[in-house]
């Protein structure tokens, strides 16, 4: 099953407020605060098919940074970690899904406009579905092309950009929108000082003499839990990693580049603004990486199994069991 639709929405469900409901019925009214005004955060999280069946990937890593973004917007959850944590395993059980892309959302629900959001109720759900490559079958094995996005990313004193919100996403909208229309796979961004930022829905890497450099948290990127974990492999392979500011020089002049995201896993990059990275082909050190993330994510590494959460199959009720 991919993203649901036709015959599939007959069976699809989705977690909302608290329970699980079908998928047609997870709806909003037009004027909810965050369809208005982007008041809402989110979360994109994997689980992969491993011998033990689907495991969640850094679930409790996605978790607190799901709580923390909240914490960002004011939002008080009415929903405990741990029944957040359930719903996850839930969405991806209750669809049967072997592999899934997990999708929590909190946001400021319908009550009344106006920016101040007080009073609105907290709204929150969580859709899970298949999702393959994000930037294109091809990305993960040939590497993408990559243009600089002509939008700069947004400054932290405009916006804390530690927090996974959804009005931040029209930066995101707005890069590749541009890129795309010119045949590029992915947007690059650079920050408010003209540094190297990050990609549309990825963290950037680059390779140089065998150290693995990434932009820091002052270059305006979201702290990516795949970059987190991308630095644990990379180190644990014995490469140094350096987070630095990075500028476009840097980039030009890498021995390899790579993109890093829960969707987008890791994604060599093998073309930024019409230069090839390299030689142009996903690099050795590149691949080693990926392999490892990949290995890991579905089980395959014992070092890393505590990056893993099983969604064990559900328990029979007593009525069923009977
Ligand atoms: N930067 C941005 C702007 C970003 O959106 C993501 C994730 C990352 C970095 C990497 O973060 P992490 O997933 O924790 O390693 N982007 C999510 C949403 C993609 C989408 O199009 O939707 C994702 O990969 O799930």
């Amino acid at each position: 099953m991919g993203f649901p639709t036709g015959d599939d929405l007959a069976n699809a469900k989705m977690w909302m407020n608290g329970k699980i409901i079908p998928w047609a019925d997870a709806k909003v009214h037009v004027l909810t605060h965050a369809l208005h005004y982007g008041s809402g955060v989110f979360e994109g999280i994997r689980a992969y098919a491993t011998e033990d069946g689907p495991a969640i990937f850094r679930l409790d890593d996605h978790m607190e940074r799901f709580l923390l973004s909240g914490k960002v917007y004011g939002m008080e959850y009415p929903h405990t970690r741990e029944e957040l944590s359930e719903a996850c395993k839930a969405v991806v059980r209750e669809n049967g899904l072997a592999s899934a892309y997990i999708r929590p959302i909190a946001y400021y629900g319908y009550g009344r406009l106006g920016v101040h959001p007080s009073g609105l109720p907290i709204e929150v759900a969580v859709g899970a579905w298949e999702w393959g490559s994000y930037l294109g079958d091809e990305a993960l094995e040939k590497g993408v092309r990559v243009a600089l996005s002509p939008w700069r990313r947004i400054p932290p004193d405009a916006l804390p950009v530690s927090a996974k919100a959804c009005g931040q996403y029209l930066s995101s909208i707005l890069g590749t929108m541009s890129v795309k229309k010119n045949g590029f796979h992915e947007a690059l961004f650079l920050d408010h000082n003209g540094n190297v930022s990050e990609g549309s829905g990825e963290n950037i890497f680059i390779i140089k003499d065998n150290v693995i450099l990434t932009p820091h948290t002052g270059s305006s990127i979201l702290e990516g839990i795949t970059r987190d974990s991308v630095m644990t492999i990379a180190r644990d392979l014995g490469y140094e990693v350096r987070e630095k500011t990075l500028v476009m020089g840097d980039v030009f002049g890498a021995d390899e580049a790579f993109f890093t995201g829960t969707a987008a896993e890791v994604t060599p990059i093998r073309e930024v603004e019409y230069r090839t990275i390299g030689s142009g082909e996903p690099g050795p050190v590149t691949r080693e990486i990926q392999t490892v993330y990949l290995d890991a994510v579905r089980g395959r590494r014992p070092e890393y199994a505590s990056w893993l959460t099983r969604v064990a199959p559900r328990t029979k009720t007593v009525e069923e069991a009977a």
